[in-house]
């Protein structure tokens, strides 16, 4: 059974599963009756300054994988409609390149500031952690807190920690917009 994650904790990923390689983030939301958000699942690849280690190491709908191909965004969702992962990100994380310290997954509403959205809008938001290779939900992280400002939201951050990697259940909102990210971390 999988490991049912509250905010601000962390779980040793690779240190409880050695064998782990190929994970899958799945990244999920309901939008509340009688609205219509297209929501977007996006990847930051830092390095150890907190920044990109390159420009194509922002995985997101319009570059969807790393130069090294570790991080694959599988594609676009436009309404999370439907139970389960809205939108995916496959990482393997062998394949990570080595100057990367941190993946920071941020879900983002687009076009939100002109629309006037808000993350008070949705509900059932969550990410789960799934070993590609064995299907095993490793963990889940409900996001039970109220949002109603936040235009984006960190779900969660995998941190390298030596040769490991661990998973923080972040649930932070922001209200930076995806370029706000993009001036933060380029
Ligand atoms: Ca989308
Ligand atoms: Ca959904």
């Amino acid at each position: 059974m999988a490991i049912s994650l509250k905010k601000g904790s962390s779980f040793d990923l690779t240190k409880k599963q050695p064998s782990l390689q190929k994970i899958l983030v799945g990244l999920g939301w309901d939008v509340r009756p009688g609205n219509n958000l297209d929501l977007d699942a996006v990847c930051f690849m830092l390095g150890g300054n907190k920044k990109l280690v390159t420009d194509e190491h922002f995985v997101f709908y319009n570059n969807l994988r790393s130069p090294e191909k570790s991080v694959e965004h599988t594609g676009d969702n436009r309404t999370g409609v439907g139970e389960g992962d809205d939108e995916m990100i496959l990482v393997n994380l062998p394949l990570v390149d080595n100057r990367v310290e941190e993946l920071l997954f941020v879900v983002t509403i687009n076009d939100a500031t002109i629309k006037n959205h808000n993350f008070g809008l949705l509900e059932n938001a969550f990410m789960r952690i799934v070993n590609v290779e064995t299907n095993e939900e490793i963990l889940r992280y409900n996001l039970d807190v109220d949002y109603s400002n936040g235009t984006e939201v960190e779900f969660g951050k995998l941190i390298k920690d030596g040769s490991d990697w661990k998973f923080n259940a972040v649930g932070i909102s922001t209200e930076k917009g995806l370029q706000g990210y993009v001036d933060i971390y380029a």
